[in-house]
């Protein structure tokens, strides 16, 4: 039996989302954590580009960006229906993951990595990214989950990204306006699926006996 191997690394959000959609899914892979500032010539032969998640498949296909990984798995077996709802749901889905991609994600770097950035004070960049808070409180306001009374993709996809925002400054998060967020981001990080995403793996290297998980 060969498993899919994940190039993966713990703390990645864009891993994470990965990793929550392969194990909802119950495909086994072979896991190798990549270290960002030592990342393995394996990598980098198989991805050029040398970002996780990766999973390499086969020789064939190598998929090496999360969404992809995640529909990749889903298309499989989506026990949770994750990928179900109505047409008009999926496309508002669609839209949150696109904006946290292409518009939180380079916010929230800003506000984490706000001594890199000293053109605008950390709060300014923090604000930048309450934009994408305010309307994910708007729609919890009204459903338990981003799209309706379940958790879908979008959520599973956004979620790590919140965690990350939220734990740059966690006492601020805490008692920041966004009530319905808190609860939401609580109530998903302590399910059994999430916290088996975290668990802790040694860096991997060449040679090293593969680590199965599931
Ligand atoms: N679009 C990619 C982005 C993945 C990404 O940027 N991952 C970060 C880690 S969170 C990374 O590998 N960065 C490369 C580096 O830091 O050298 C995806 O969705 O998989």
């Amino acid at each position: 039996m060969t498993y899919p191997i994940l190039y993966s690394f713990r703390r990645c959000p864009y891993a994470i989302r990965a990793r929550l959609a392969l194990r909802v899914s119950g495909i086994q892979v072979v896991h190798r954590e990549v270290v960002l500032a030592d990342k393995p010539v394996a990598l980098r032969l198989i991805s050029p580009k040398a970002t996780v998640p990766v999973l390499v498949v086969s020789q064939q296909q190598v998929i090496a960006e999360s969404m992809e990984i995640m529909y990749w798995a889903l298309h499989q077996h989506d026990p949770q229906d994750w990928l179900k709802g109505s047409a008009e749901r999926l496309a508002e889905g669609a839209r949150l993951i696109a904006y946290n991609d292409s518009e939180f994600k380079p916010q929230l770097d800003r506000y984490k990595y706000a001594d890199r950035f000293p053109q605008q004070p950390m709060e300014v960049y923090r604000a930048e990214g309450e934009v994408f808070l305010q309307q994910l409180e708007a729609k919890l306001a009204v459903a338990s989950y981003l799209l309706c009374e379940r958790p879908t993709l979008a959520d599973m996809a956004i979620v790590p990204f919140i965690r990350q925002f939220s734990s740059v400054n966690s006492e601020w998060f805490e008692n920041s306006p966004y009530p319905f967020l808190q609860a939401w981001l609580r109530k998903l990080l302590v399910t059994p699926l999430f916290t088996s995403v975290m668990t802790k793996y040694q860096q991997w290297e060449e040679g090293d006996e593969p680590v199965i998980v599931f």
